[in-house]
Parts: structure tokens; C-alpha cells; sequence
């Protein structure tokens, strides 16, 4: 039987991962082969499972800790997917605050689970907003010094860097990202891209299809710092289910929690890494992101729905306390809800700060 591909896809909080593996497996299912999506989260109640599925896409999901530290979940959830259709091609999508991927997850698959896989160049995308400012060493990032040392330490285990959101920014923007690259990483290849668009990717698809000896770059990585960096992340993941006796806007409604949230976030200088919120109902969805403190909430999937009743779910990742950005998010969700005649029950709520790594494999040398 010919080897599944495999695709890790990694980058910060926020970055573009799930756009870019939409897009991906939108490319691959054209192309006709089929496949099958991971997705990763420390908690349950994942946005980007109910958005890649409602899409049609075959996703598993490893919910409650990432690839790192359950690495047979990762493997169970592979075998569930070829269960029930064997893919031609698996994109995992690793949580945004992890890094020693290439050590803990694809050396790993490489060594543990030979010939089953093929391993794809692990392609790390680097998010504009916050990556400027980390890699020109600005005084103020919004993030600790350890939570910038996460970021850096993500694109140093890529094969290649994939500089996102090019349909934002200027020429000149996107050679400076490319100049801070090379001086942070020489040699290592760059690619430019609008996963939104889909500008420039082509020249991803091309990386992604290179035969090799890829997933060797191990980091030398101090598991204190690296703990630190995520720790200081406050991790909410919230469901919950909206009604109301006159019908609303859907998308209104996951746009203004959204908004609220970050000027709530903004008032307690806590900065947001990624908001998002997906809400859906009876076959319509939609999907409401902020990915930094100084770029504008965007609804970037409308559903069109009017409706008196909604499902909702609430994923934060924000460098501050878990207990006040519960708070905040009960806040926003009344707020919104409140403004469309609406009201929210709470099904479950998970806020917590990231536990310290402990992956289940560890491989310091590369095969
Ligand atoms: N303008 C623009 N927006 C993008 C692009 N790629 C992603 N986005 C938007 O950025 C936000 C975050 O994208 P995601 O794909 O959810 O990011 P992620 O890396 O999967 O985030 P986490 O899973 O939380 O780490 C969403 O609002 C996307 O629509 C892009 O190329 N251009
Ligand atoms: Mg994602």
C-alpha cells in the first residue's frame, strides 16, 4: 500500500493555519485525492473542527493536549480517518503554542511509523502582525520575552517559512518580513502567500510536493523558557447555545462578541493572540476572528443566517489571566446577545494557562 503523505502545518496563534489547510485540502480534493484533516487544541469545543467539517472536510480531532504531549492520539486519530476512508493525504494542524515539533511529532512519525507515512517539508507560516514586531526585537510585542521565544523558536525548525497575509501588505512589508527571515534563519526557503486569496500559492503547493529527507531540523530548545512562554497564555475554549423570540443575526452576533472582546482585552492591556468564534445553525455557519490588538475584528466566513436559535463556540487565546478573560468573555457574550434581544446559556467553559510540555517521544538527533 503506498505511503499516506503527511502535512504538519505549524505557525503562532492565529497565524493562518486552518486557512491555509482549507485551502490545501480544497486543492488536494480537486486534484482527487482524498483526505484527511488533525486538528489540535489543549481543551475541547474546538472552532476550527466545526469550521474545517462544516466545510466537508473528513477532520479528527486530538482535543485535551497537543500532538507533543499525546502523541498516540495523534495516532488514533489517523487511524479512525483511514477507518473510514483511507486518505491519500493527512494535514495536521499543530496547537499555535507549541514548538519542538520536528523532535516530538516528525521524527517520530518518521521513525515510529516507517513507510505508513511519507513527511511533507514542515512549512511554518509567520504571522505579520505580531511577528514584526518579534522579529525586529520592538520593545513592546504585546507578549512576554518567553512567548517571543516560542515564535522564534517555531520558525526555526521549518523547512520553510511562509510568510501569510501578503493581501495586506505592502511590497515593501513583505521583503522586510523576507530580510528578518533570513537574518533570523539564512538558507531557509521563503514563501509568500495569501492563504485568504490565494496569491502565491502555488509556489506553497510546490514546496509541499518536494521528496526527501525533511523534519530534521531539531531544535535546541530550553523546555523552562518554553513553559514559561506558554503559561502565560490565558486559554478559554466556551459553548454555548443563544435564543431569542424574534430572529437575529448570526453573524452579528459572533462579529460583536468578537469586538467587544477585544476592546474589553484592550481596556486590561491583555493581548489577544487569537479570538475566534464560530456559530452555526441548521446547515448555516459562520466564523468571526481578531488575531491581534492592532488589526480589526473580521467576520471571515459569513453564514447569512436569521434565526431565534444558535449554537456558539467561543475559543481565546490571549497573553493574561485565564480567570479574568472568562470574565470578559461572559461579558462580551451577554453584551452581544443583550443587543439582539437575545439570551446565552453557558453549556461548558474551559479557562486555564497551558500546562509545561511533556511530550511522549523526544528524538534530539534527526533521522
Ligand atoms: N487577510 C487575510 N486574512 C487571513 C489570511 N489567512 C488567514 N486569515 C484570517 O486570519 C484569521 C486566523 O486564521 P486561522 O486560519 O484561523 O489561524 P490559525 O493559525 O489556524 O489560528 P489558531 O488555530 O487559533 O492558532 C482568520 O480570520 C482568517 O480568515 C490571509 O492570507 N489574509
Ligand atoms: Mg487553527
Amino acid at each position: 500500500m503506498a505511503a499516506m503523505r503527511f502535512i504538519l502545518i505549524g505557525g503562532f496563534l492565529g497565524a493562518g493555519k486552518t486557512t491555509t489547510i482549507a485551502r490545501l485540502a480544497r486543492t488536494y480534493r480537486d486534484q482527487g485525492l482524498k483526505v484527511g484533516i488533525v486538528t489540535n487544541d489543549q481543551a475541547t469545543d474546538l472552532v476550527d473542527t466545526h469550521a474545517l467539517r462544516a466545510a466537508g472536510f473528513d477532520v479528527g480531532e486530538v482535543a485535551g493536549s497537543c500532538f507533543c504531549c499525546n502523541f498516540n492520539g495523534l495516532s488514533e486519530a489517523v487511524a479512525r480517518l483511514e477507518a473510514h476512508q483511507r486518505p491519500d493525504v493527512i494535514i495536521a494542524e499543530p496547537v499555535g503554542s507549541c514548538t519542538d515539533i520536528v523532535a516530538t511529532v516528525i521524527q517520530p512519525l518518521r521513525r515510529l511509523c516507517q513507510n505508513r507515512f511519507e513527511v511533507a517539508p514542515y512549512g511554518v507560516l509567520l504571522k505579520p502582525s505580531h511577528g514584526r514586531k518579534i522579529l525586529r526585537n520592538e520593545p513592546r510585542t504585546g507578549f512576554s520575552p518567553q512567548a517571543a521565544y516560542i515564535f522564534r523558536k517555531q520558525l526555526e525548525e521549518a523547512d520553510c517559512v511562509i510568510i501569510n497575509r501578503i493581501d495586506e501588505l505592502r511590497p515593501d512589508e513583505v521583503e522586510e518580513l523576507a530580510d528578518l527571515i533570513a537574518a533570523a534563519q539564512p538558507g531557509v526557503p521563503v514563501v509568500r502567500m495569501s492563504a485568504k486569496t490565494g496569491a502565491g500559492f502555488e509556489a506553497l503547493l510546490e514546496v509541499l510536493d518536494q521528496r526527501g529527507n525533511f523534519g530534521r531540523r531539531i531544535l535546541d530548545l530550553d523546555y523552562d523558557i518554553y513553559a514559561a512562554g506558554e503559561a502565560e497564555l490565558g486559554w478559554l475554549n466556551s459553548s454555548l447555545r443563544v435564543t431569542a423570540a424574534v430572529p437575529f443575526s448570526l453573524d452579528e452576533l459572533s462579529l460583536d462578541i468578537v469586538t467587544r472582546l477585544q476592546q474589553s482585552l484592550a481596556a486590561s492591556d491583555a493581548e489577544p493572540a487569537h479570538l475566534k468564534t464560530i456559530g452555526w445553525w441548521e446547515g448555516h455557519h459562520g466564523v468571526a476572528n481578531l488575531v491581534s490588538s492592532d488589526t480589526p475584528a473580521v467576520l471571515s466566513l459569513a453564514s447569512h443566517c436569521q434565526t431565534r436559535q444558535a449554537d456558539v463556540i467561543v475559543n481565546a487565546r490571549v497573553a493574561g489571566d485565564p480567570q479574568q478573560l472568562d470574565e470578559q468573555v461572559q461579558a462580551a457574550v451577554r453584551g452581544a446577545c443583550a443587543a439582539l434581544n437575545a439570551t446565552p446559556e453557558f453549556l461548558s467553559t474551559q479557562s486555564f494557562r497551558p500546562g509545561r510540555p511533556n511530550p511522549t517521544h523526544r528524538f534530539a538527533d534527526a533521522v
